[in-house]
């Protein structure tokens, strides 16, 4: 069960950029460790073991007070290690959940009970088999009644054929990765475009503009090609956007970027402290912690 891809940065740079009080790492993972959580068999990547221990000293590291955790496809819908570091957490973390069309309302609510707040839908197809939409709806329908909203992690090429879809979700939606656009076509191509206008469209989607060291071709430290389309997403739209490490960065096969390197790229995006409190306190405040 050896790890598929790098491990993650042994050593991240103390950021220059200090977070407002309150901030929030909205995307992060944890993982294992694997011998008291094991990971899913159908796992397409086995990742390096990431434990709540080290997330919390690097949120910590970094400036930040809470952390959204993310389910990952390697521990498939067992939940168990994410309802841990909830758990552990306290009130400093939420979490996103993967759950399976027979999850029961009882399991849902003891989920809640630990911090869980979302469920997140992957079509990704290189990490997950594929579910059917009627099967995404019918858990839409159960995570609605508790106040939850769905996270979506998709690419870019995927979007035409899910909109119908998404149009048709009960909840606010959240989109990870700015929909993982390609950077090469530049900001003003109608293949991002069209995820802008999905946007202004449907006043309940919103995105993470996180993500940077997965889509750049310019690579670190400053992922300059980057920083116009997350820029551009968080003057398009303040009050939806937030922003996440992705550590312990799963699957990176290029390079393992520095997560201090990661909270540099903000001011670039949210230029001002008015922009920075709505992206990093304000915004996920209102998703995660109302
Ligand atoms: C991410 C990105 C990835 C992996 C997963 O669920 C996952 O396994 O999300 C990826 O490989 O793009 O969001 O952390």
């Amino acid at each position: 069960m050896d790890p598929d891809y790098l491990p993650f940065h042994p050593n991240p740079s103390k950021p220059s950029y200090v977070p407002p009080p309150g901030a929030v790492d909205a995307h992060c993972h944890v993982f294992g460790p694997g011998d008291a959580f094991p990971y899913a068999p159908e796992r397409k990547y086995t990742p390096c073991d990431a434990p709540k221990e080290r997330l919390f000293a690097l949120r910590d590291f970094l400036g930040f007070e809470r952390n959204v955790i993310v389910q990952a496809s390697c521990h498939g819908r067992d939940n168990r290690a994410l309802v841990d570091a909830l758990q552990s957490a306290g009130d400093k973390a939420r979490g996103v959940a993967v759950v399976g069309p027979d999850i029961q309302l009882d399991e849902l609510r003891a989920m809640h009970e630990a911090g869980v707040r979302a469920v997140r839908f992957n079509f990704v197809k290189r990490l997950v088999d594929a579910t059917p939409k009627e099967v995404f709806l019918d858990i839409a329908e159960k995570i609605a009644s508790l106040g939850w909203h769905i996270v979506v992690y998709f690419e870019a090429q995927d979007l035409e054929e899910l909109t119908p879809f998404l149009k048709q979700l009960p909840t606010p939606i959240v989109v990870d990765h700015m929909g993982r656009p390609d950077i090469a076509k530049g900001v003003q191509h109608p293949d991002f475009q069209r995820f802008v206008r999905l946007l202004e469209e449907n006043a309940n989607i919103w995105t993470k503009v996180s993500c940077p060291e997965r889509l750049s071709l310019s690579g670190p430290p400053g992922y300059d090609d980057v920083v116009p389309f997350s820029r551009h997403l968080v003057e398009r739209f303040p009050d939806r956007a937030l922003w996440g490490t992705d550590w312990p960065h799963p699957n990176m096969k290029s390079h393992m970027p520095d997560d201090g390197g990661l909270v540099d790229v903000i001011p670039r995006i949210a230029p001002d402290a008015a922009s920075q409190q709505r992206l990093l306190v304000d915004n996920p405040l209102r998703l995660y912690w109302s």
